[in-house]
């Protein structure tokens, strides 16, 4: 018997490729089969993608709730008890301490619907300030800069399909030869069009491999490279003078501010050469048009914000802005990265990307939640500030998506935090580091079990749909949520069906920045998917934004001058070298689910150091053999892989593993004083024989 395949997405990272899903009866309840036809993948899919099903697995993934016992072991228990713990501790903590005691970390990886109702559980059930999520580790500087430039955030103002006809392109600090490995196509065709790809990275990647210019600064230092590069273009005469009278404001404090950074300062402190500078300015320049990506590498840092502004004016000052096959893009990175950050979990802002300290915004979403906007409470602590405050003046937390006990930046610190807690609530679907740490652990549906939309990276509104029914004794986050606001008083206004969560959510996003209004899950399905802002049923949605104006009140894009600044920890000779930290091609993020499938765990095992040959021998250290990296904060011994492919100044470990071995018992949380983006980027460390 042969049944045809459920169109869906992946449910790892935010390129949100296209994949289908047909039943069969083997140990994992489907297969993952091509989908040909969506447009952003066109059937390639990474390996993390492929075999996603299995994490489906009923031994693999939770299938009961769990509850803490007397004797302190987690055990399973019904759904009723499990709520009722919850209901009850939340209660109980917001009348002792008050409501901001009551905590809520969400996930970028959660559909728009999840994101929607969770923001709205905080303010409307709990009442409570005290809400961030994961993101603001991921993209949150970018969102920060796009916004002071453009007064809109999009991750990627334009679809993918520009990239490969713009005329030049910089990736800053991305990697998606292992981080999105189908989008690695639209660079290969780039440079089939004669386009020039700048790969700047203080690793010579497989992504730098195909480079037609590499740079590799220190890690740190892209602040100062961006400055420099605008300086050569000012001094050549380079700059698009009309475009910069027509569509911007804030020029002559910018360009003092580059002209401040001489090419041969920024070469002593980058490392860059000044030949690769001028080269990679010359490249820019001669292109008739230009793109900048960042990813990670230049925005997790404590001056991520003012970085990504620096890349953003080289694009304004050269008018690659607001035309097409031009402009700066982040390469957002969770599945919902994009959606995630749009629609009310994050500290600061209600549904629409509204900004929750903006009197018509929170009466316009009062009214469509039926509440005295009087009531909602105001904007609340970030991310790594709220771990921080955990058992201090946050008493009670609920996580929904995330795994901060391996991802959040001085990890060891923040378990303990967690441990501090009176109460912990884990919604996850397995038994994460931050899940066997909990009070109650309640086992939810994932991808393939439910439908719900998320929204790429490029602003692509698209429909994640249900092909397989999830175990017996598993709900969905937006059940959870739906229970839990009856609990607690609220009987209507939490349904837990996606759709009419996303009805709600369109009519709460209308008039907003990140406007849905006119979307619907029939709409996507008919479209491959709908860009945002879309108004109204009859719009056609918004694949390239600002090429009539930008987003600001004036419609100009504004410059913003900044300054280069050293990272929060510089080596010295207690610690000599930098620290930097990413991903691997076959774990995902803090490893909760890759480490659970067997063909991805056995292509990488475990954390590793990598590190120049020169440093190697110093050290007295061959291929494979163990090493500690120590740092201010933590000690962690893993095996040596010697690289000729990183500064010698620098060493990099992945973050996917927990506790001693992980690489952020070493990060620095430093904050970004805008986006409060940790600084995983860099810290100081030196090595020693383990
Ligand atoms: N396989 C895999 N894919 C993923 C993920 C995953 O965990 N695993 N996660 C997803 C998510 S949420 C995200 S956010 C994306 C992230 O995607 P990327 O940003 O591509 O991933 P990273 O490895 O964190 O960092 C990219 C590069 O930045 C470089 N780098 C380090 N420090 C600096 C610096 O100071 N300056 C510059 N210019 N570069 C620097 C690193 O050497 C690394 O090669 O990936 C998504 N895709
Ligand atoms: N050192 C270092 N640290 C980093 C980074 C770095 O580059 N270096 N990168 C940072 C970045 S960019 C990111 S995005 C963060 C990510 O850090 P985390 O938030 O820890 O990321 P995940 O591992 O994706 O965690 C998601 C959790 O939610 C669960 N989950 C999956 N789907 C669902 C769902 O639908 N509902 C619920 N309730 N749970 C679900 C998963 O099983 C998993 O346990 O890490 C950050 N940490
Ligand atoms: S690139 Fe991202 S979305 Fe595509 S298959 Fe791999 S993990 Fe999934
Ligand atoms: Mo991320």
């Amino acid at each position: 018997m042969s049944e045809s395949a459920v169109e869906t997405h992946c449910p790892y990272c935010a390129l949100q490729c296209g994949m289908g899903l047909r039943r069969v009866a083997g140990a994992e309840p489907v297969e993952v089969v091509e989908r040909a036809g969506f447009p952003v993948n066109l059937g390639a899919l990474c390996g993390k993608g492929a075999t996603a099903a299995a994490v489906l697995r009923p031994g693999v993934r939770l299938t009961s709730p769990l509850v803490r016992s007397a004797g302190g072991e987690l055990r399973q228990a019904s759904w009723a008890q499990a709520l009722d713990r919850i209901g009850d501790a939340l209660t109980s903590t917001a009348r002792t301490h008050g409501r901001d005691a009551v905590g809520v970390f969400g996930g970028g990886g959660l559909t728009n619907e999840k994101a929607y109702l969770l923001g709205k559980f905080a303010r409307v059930v709990l009442g409570t300030s005290t809400i961030d999520y994961n993101g603001r580790f991921c993209m949150s500087s970018a969102a920060a800069a796009g916004t002071r430039a453009f007064g809109v955030d999009r991750g990627l103002p334009f679809p993918l399909a520009d990239v490969p006809r713009a005329g030049c392109v910089v990736l800053v600090g991305g990697n998606p030869a292992e981080t999105m490995p189908p989008f690695v196509r639209y660079l290969r065709e780039l440079r089939e069009n004669g386009g020039r790809l700048i790969v700047v990275d203080p690793r010579r990647t497989r992504t730098a491999e195909s480079a037609d210019l590499y740079l590799a600064p220190r890690p740190g230092t892209d602040l100062a490279l961006a400055l420099g590069l605008l300086h050569l273009v000012v001094a050549d005469g380079r700059t698009d003078k009309r475009f910069i009278a027509e569509r911007t404001t804030g020029w002559e404090e910018t360009r003092a501010a580059a002209m401040a950074h001489w090419p041969e300062h920024v070469e002593a402190v980058t490392g860059v050469p000044l030949p690769q500078l001028r080269r990679a300015a010359a490249l820019f320049c001669d292109a008739t048009s230009a793109m900048v990506l960042t990813a990670r590498g230049p925005e997790q840092h404590a001056k991520g914000t003012d970085t990504v502004s620096a890349w953003i004016n080289l694009c304004l000052a050269t008018g690659n802005a607001g035309r097409p096959y031009a402009g700066y893009g982040c390469l957002t990175g969770q599945g919902n990265g994009q959606g995630g950050r749009e629609h009310g979990q994050k500290a600061d802002q209600l549904p629409g990307y509204r900004k929750l300290d903006d009197p018509a915004a929170r009466a316009h979403v009062a009214a469509v939640w039926g509440v005295d906007p009087a009531a909602l409470p105001g904007p609340g602590r970030s991310a790594y500030e709220l771990l921080d405050a955990l058992g201090q003046e946050v008493h009670s937390l609920l996580v929904m998506g995330s795994n901060p006990a391996v991802s959040a930046p001085r990890s060891a610190r923040v378990a303990d935090r967690l441990r501090a807690l009176d109460f912990l609530a884990v919604c996850d679907v397995v038994l994460s580091e931050t899940a066997a740490l909990a009070d109650v652990v309640l086992p939810v549906t994932q991808w393939a079990e439910e439908t719900g939309t998320l929204t790429n990276l490029e602003g692509r509104v698209i429909l994640r749909r249900k092909a397989v029914d999830p175990p017996e004794g598993v709900r969905s986050d937006l059940e959870v949520l739906h229970r839990l606001a009856r609990r607690l008083g609220h009987p209507d206004g939490f349904p837990s069906d996606p759709e009419e969560v996303f009805a709600e959510l369109r009519r709460a996003s209308a008039g907003g920045t990140a406007d849905y209004a006119g979307i619907s899950y029939r709409r996507i399905a008919a479209e491959d998917g709908v860009f945002w802002p879309c108004p109204s049923p009859g719009h056609p949605g918004t694949p390239r934004l600002f090429l009539e104006r930008f987003g600001t009140e004036d419609g100009r894009a504004r410059f913003t001058p900044v300054q280069h600044r050293p990272a929060a920890e510089e080596p010295d000779a207690e610690f000599p070298l930098r620290l930097t930290t990413g991903r691997v091609l076959s774990q995902y993020q803090s490893g909760a689910q890759t480490r659970r499938v067997p063909a991805l765990n056995s292509a990488a095992p475990g954390p590793y150091v990598e590190l120049h040959p020169q440093l190697a021998e110093r050290l007295g250290v061959r291929e494979g053999e163990p090493v500690a990296v120590v740092s201010r904060r933590g000690r962690t011994v893993s095996p040596a892989r010697v690289s000729g492919a990183i500064r010698p100044d620098t060493v990099f470990m992945p973050f996917h593993w927990p506790g001693e071995r992980g690489a952020n018992a070493h990060t620095n949380p430093a904050l970004d004083p805008v986006s409060r983006m940790p600084e995983f980027k860099v810290c100081a460390v030196r090595l020693e024989r383990a």
